[in-house]
This record gives C-alpha cells, structure tokens and sequence, in this order.
C-alpha cells in the first residue's frame, strides 16, 4: 500500500511540474500577454501584482499593514502581517502549498474557499507570473509559530519549503528581482509606486501602505520613506484630488453601502471650475473606459438633481433645456466599487459591461443625494444655480457657434489658415507639430518632409483651459485651430461634452516647444487641453513631445549635438584635452535659432528624433497635478516646479 501510494505520488508529481513548466515557459515567452508590456509599465506591474495579494488578505479583514521597499539593486520587497500563504501540504499537487501559489499559474486564491477575490492588477494574473518574470525571488512566511522560506530562479523552486526559525508573528515577504534578460528598463521609479500606493491607501480606508527607498539617504542616514493612510477613504481621497480648487460647497457628499451584495463608495464635490471629473474604480482598478457602474452613477445625479431642482420650482424661470452634462460641471467624484465577477470590456478592458451594477449605484447614489439635498437647502440652491449657469453657458455656446457656421460658406468645416497640411492623408501615418511661434513654425515648414508631416504654429501661449468656462475654451482662436485641423469635434452632441475623434486626421500629434522654462509651461497648457477636452488622444498613445537638443557643441571640425548636461560634459572631455580655453558650445535656448536642417535632423527627422510619448498612468493623480499647475494656489506649484525642473539648473 504504501509504496503505492509513494509510486502515484511520484505520478502526479512529474505531472504536475511538467503543467508548472509549462506555464511558466508560456510567461516568459509572452510576457506582454500577461503583464501588458516589458517596459516601464510592465516593472511596475510586477510590484502591483505582489502588492494585490496582500490587499486581497486586508480586503478578507486578516492584514492591515503592507510594507514596499525599493531596493539598492533595484529589487522590491513586499510584506505584509497577514495570515501569511499556507505552507501546508497540497496533497494533488504533491508539493508545499507555498509553492503552488509560487509556480502554478492563477494559482493564488484557489484556496482561500469563501471569501472571493475581489483586488487584482489589470491584469490579476497571479504571483507565479512575477516568479517567472524574475531572475531571483525569495519567499518568506511567518505562520503557526514558525518561518518558512523558499527560493526560486526564474520561477523555478531552488529547494523545497523549508523551516528557517521561529516567529511569533504571521505575513508573507516577498523580495524579487526582475529579469534583466526580459525587462527594457530595470530601474524602479519612486513616484510611479508612489501614487498608485497613495491611490490604494485611499481605495482601502484604514489600510496601512508603508514605502521606502532604499537608495535614497536621507541627512540623518535613513532611508526616504512616506507612509500611506487613510480613516475616511474616498472621502478624502476626493479632497486630495479637489485639493486645487476652489469649493463651491465644502461638504463631502459621502456614501458607503452595499446594495444588491455590492459594495458602493462614492464621494462627490462641487467646486466652482466647469470641468467634470469621475474617477472609478471596480475591485481596485481605475476603470478609465467608465461602464455600468458610472452609468448608474450619472443616471442617479441627474434625474435626484432635476426631480430636486423642480419640486423646489428653480427651474420654472429657466427658459434654456437642461441637459445631462450640465449636472456634472464642476463636479468631482470617486466611484468605487466590489464586484465578485467583473466583465471588462473596451479597447483597453476598462469599461467595465456587468448589468446588475447599474441599478445598485443608481440606487446608493439617489438615496444618498436626496437626502444630502434636503438636509442642506442653502447648498443644493448653489448646486441648482450652477447647473442653470452651465445649461445657459452651453446654449450661449451652441449659438454662436451656429453663427459660425452661417457665415462660412464651407459650413465651418475648413482647416486653418496657418495649418500647413501633409500631402498624405492616410491618419495612421500622418503626424502634426504644434509649434511653438511663427518663427520656428516657418523652420519647421521648411525643414520637415511634407508628405507626412503638417505643421500648426501657435501663438506662444494657449488659453489656459483649466481657468477657463467650457465654451470660451472651445472658441479662442488657437484651440479652435488645433481641433479643428485634427479633425475633431467637441461638444457638438447636444447632451455631451465628448469628443469626437472618428475623423481624426493625424494619429501622432507631436508638442515642439522650446527647450526652456516658457516652451514646458505652452507643453503644458496644451497637455491640459488634451487631458480635459480630448483624453482618447492620450488614451490611445497619440500625443507626443519633441525634444529638441539643448546644445551644439562644437570644437575644431567635431560637432555634436547634446540633450544633456552630461552629454555636454562628455562632449568637453574627449574633445577638451590638454586644452586651457573654453570649448565652443552653442546653447540652443529656441527653436528658431536652430536653422530648418538642424531642425529636421535633431527633431522631426523620424530615424533620429527622441519623441516622448505622453501617458496616464493614474488619472486621479494626473488631475490632482494639472488642477495644481493650473489653478490660482501659488505655493504648491512653485514646490512641484522645483522638484521637478529640467531647465531651471541650466538657465538660471
Ligand atoms: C491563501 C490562503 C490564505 C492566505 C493566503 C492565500 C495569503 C496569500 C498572500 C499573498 C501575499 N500575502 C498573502 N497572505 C495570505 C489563508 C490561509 C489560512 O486559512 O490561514
């Protein structure tokens, strides 16, 4: 009998390592599959994965402390005092349960009957994906009164599970290091973890996220480290957000409920901007793409707000049509909620398609609203008035721009004058450079291949949309330039703000600014456009920035271009040998010093150019910074601006 059972054993055994091999050779062949992609995105990807797993354990109510380090070699550790992965044996995989979570593919949850999973990175594929991922990682457990530690390489067990010491403690500590041999880019950045830890800090009320950096020192020799923590949730995660704007009300309208079995938070504020900004989320993920849940939400604030707004008769001197969008202005709102079973749908699987939600938040939602509303009658006229100045504004808006098209002959669907087209005029390889003045506009008009390339001078700096109404930033000249040669709408629907972007004539849009203080003040101004007025662009990876090079440097018949200070010191120090005179270099500090080949060569020459390719990675933290660089409050910027400069070494 026994012998066996040992025989069956040693079966299933080499079955189920061929199964792990398998899996994990199937990872490391496609990573992209699995954790998006082997760049910046995809390093980062990796911690998010491990650090699921412990807020998994803090959502079932055993963990409330998650530590992250960065390390000095660029590996991360993560731990956690939870109940710490079973290390019992797995009797049909024949092996420690440790090591099933760690190597077998969607392993992770299996046996955690019951409590279901309700966290998970975009992609929640599973710990053992980071274990292939990885050329080294190590696995610590503290539970039943011992430590178990177990190590693999490139996903497979150096040893089995083994006993390393007692503990009165239980957690799981995770250190990996990535593969060098699958990852472009090996280097940690603090601020990426940052905000996605902040972020779940907030999606997670009292949760503990502790963050260090271990290659950062401090004076007094500690490490730089910043702990995230959060009693009221979204409550005050909308605050941080708002943190730049100015309330219209200071009430948080906070729900926290569950209806129909689903968990529903929801924060809203009102303040006195024109933008509307929904942040949501479902199990922990930004679902950018919106869906079921948000349509609930919009369907809940306008039907309470109208049903509101004409019980209390406001609206019976109103002679303008109140649409949807006009309830949203200047609103700002975070929308999280559990699904057991989410469909992801969209182009980017963040749109999320179950059915069932939209009742459940449309639900939460109008209860709470309702009563918010009839508890606070000063506070619901000033949301009421709002919203008949937004509806007024936006007919005031639709009449002039009926006029508009009245007098042009064209029915207003001409390209602008300045607009220097490409000949080609298929989008997927056609670019457009918004140029910084008409001087280096005129360089970049001569220097650029005109098949592809079309060029749009701007007149120094846009109208800084975050200050201003909705339809005045639609009609000032050089916005309505831009969109009108991308070829876009805004705002033409009669119930919607939303671009449309079906007849878009360029899919790169590429930002050429000065490489100084006023040229990333315009890069940013137009990147506010974008983000508020056309995110698809940005969503969809369209939007760019040209780097044009800081210096030439040149010495005898060498000449080199130079991007960086560095590159400027590298340049002096092969050609400035044995040499006590200054070494010629030219400081490009505009576009137009530069002559139309220079130009091309340096900027716009595809085979040479570096473009950056603008992203958002956290859409709440990226509207929490533009609301900042754009808005009235002087100190925090001026704080941003130093910490982040790029030109204010060189040119001050
Ligand atoms: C499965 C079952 C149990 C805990 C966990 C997984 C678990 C996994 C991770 C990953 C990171 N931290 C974690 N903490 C816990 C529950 C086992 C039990 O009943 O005690």
């Amino acid at each position: 009998m026994a012998q066996e059972t040992e025989n069956q054993n040693k079966e299933n055994y080499s079955a189920s390592n061929i199964q792990v091999l398998e899996g994990l050779e199937a990872v490391r062949k496609r990573p992209a599959m699995y954790i998006g992609d082997t760049s910046l995105k995809g390093l980062h990807h990796l911690v998010y994965e491990v650090v699921d797993n412990s807020i998994d354990e803090a959502l079932a109510g055993y963990c409330n402390h998650i530590e992250v380090e960065i390390n000095a070699d660029n590996s991360i550790t993560v731990q956690d005092n939870g109940r710490g992965i079973p290390t019992d044996w797995h009797e049909k995989e024949n092996k420690s349960a440790l090591e099933v979570v760690m190597t077998v593919l969607h392993a992770g949850g299996k046996f955690d009957k019951g409590s279901y999973k309700v966290s998970g990175g975009l992609h929640g594929v599973g710990v053992s994906c980071v274990n292939a991922l990885s050329t080294k990682m190590i696995t610590e457990v503290a539970r039943d009164g011992k430590l178990f530690e177990q190590e693999y390489h490139r996903g497979h067990p150096v040893y089995a599970v083994r006993e390393i010491g007692s503990s009165d403690r239980t957690g799981t500590k995770q250190t990996f290091w990535p593969d060098d041999t699958i990852f472009t880019e090996l280097t940690y950045h603090y601020d990426i973890l940052q905000s996605r830890l902040r972020e779940l800090a907030y999606l997670n009320a009292g949760l503990t996220i502790k963050l260090t950096d271990n290659r950062v020192q401090n004076e007094d020799g500690s490490y730089k480290t910043e702990i995230f923590h959060s009693e009221e949730g979204l409550k005050e995660f909308v605050q941080f957000i708002d943190q730049s704007r100015e309330e219209l009300i200071p009430d948080v309208i906070y729900i926290n409920t569950e209806k129909q079995g689903i968990p529903v938070e929801v924060a809203i504020m009102y303040n006195t901007s024109y933008s509307e900004n929904l942040h949501s989320y479902v199990n922990n993920i930004n679902t950018i793409e919106g869906g079921t849940h948000l349509a609930g939400f919009r369907r809940a604030l306008t039907r309470t707000l109208k049903k509101y707004a004409d019980d209390s008769k406001m609206l019976d001197k109103v002679k303008v049509e109140i649409a949807g969008d006009d309830f949203r202005e200047g609103l700002t709102a975070v929308i999280s909620i559990k699904v057991a079973e989410p469909q992801f749908e969209g182009q980017t699987k963040t749109k999320l398609g179950n059915k069932e939600v939209v009742g459940a938040v449309d639900q939460a939602v109008g209860e709470a609203l309702k009563y918010y509303l009839e508890e606070h009658p000063k506070e619901a006229k000033m949301i009421v008035d709002k919203v008949i100045l937004a509806a007024s504004a936006r007919h005031a808006a639709r009449k002039a721009r009926e006029m508009v098209q009245r007098k042009s002959p064209m029915g207003g669907g001409g390209l602008p004058g300045k607009l220097a087209d490409c000949s080609d005029k298929n989008p997927d390889l056609c670019e457009l450079f918004l140029v910084e003045g008409d001087s280096a506009g005129g360089s970049a008009k001569s220097g650029r291949d005109r098949k592809f390339q079309a060029i749009l001078p701007l007149r120094g700096k846009i109208l800084n949309v975050e200050k201003a109404m909705y339809h005045k930033a639609l009609e000032s000249e050089e916005i309505r330039n831009i969109y009108t040669a991308l070829g876009v709408t805004i705002g033409t629907e009669e119930d919607s703000k939303e671009a449309n972007i079906d007849k878009l004539r360029y899919k790169k849009i590429i930002i050429m600014t000065d490489a100084d203080v006023d040229g990333s003040h315009i890069d940013t101004l137009i990147m506010t456009f974008f983000f508020r007025y056309i995110p698809q662009l940005i969503q969809n990876g369209y939007l760019y920035i040209a780097t044009p090079p800081l210096y030439l440097c040149k010495k005898g018949k060498a000449s080199e271009y130079c991007w960086t200070e560095d590159d400027k010191q590298k340049f002096i120090e092969e050609y400035g040998k044995g040499e006590e005179s200054a070494i010629h270099s030219q400081r490009y500090k505009g576009l137009g010093e530069m002559n139309p080949e220079q130009l091309w060569e340096t900027t716009m020459n595809p085979e040479f150019r570096m473009l950056k390719q603008i992203t958002i990675d956290n859409a709440a933290e990226a509207d929490h910074i533009f609301s900042m660089l754009m808005g009235e409050d002087v100190a925090p910027r001026r704080e941003f601006i130093e910490e982040n400069a790029t030109y204010a070494n060189i040119d001050t």
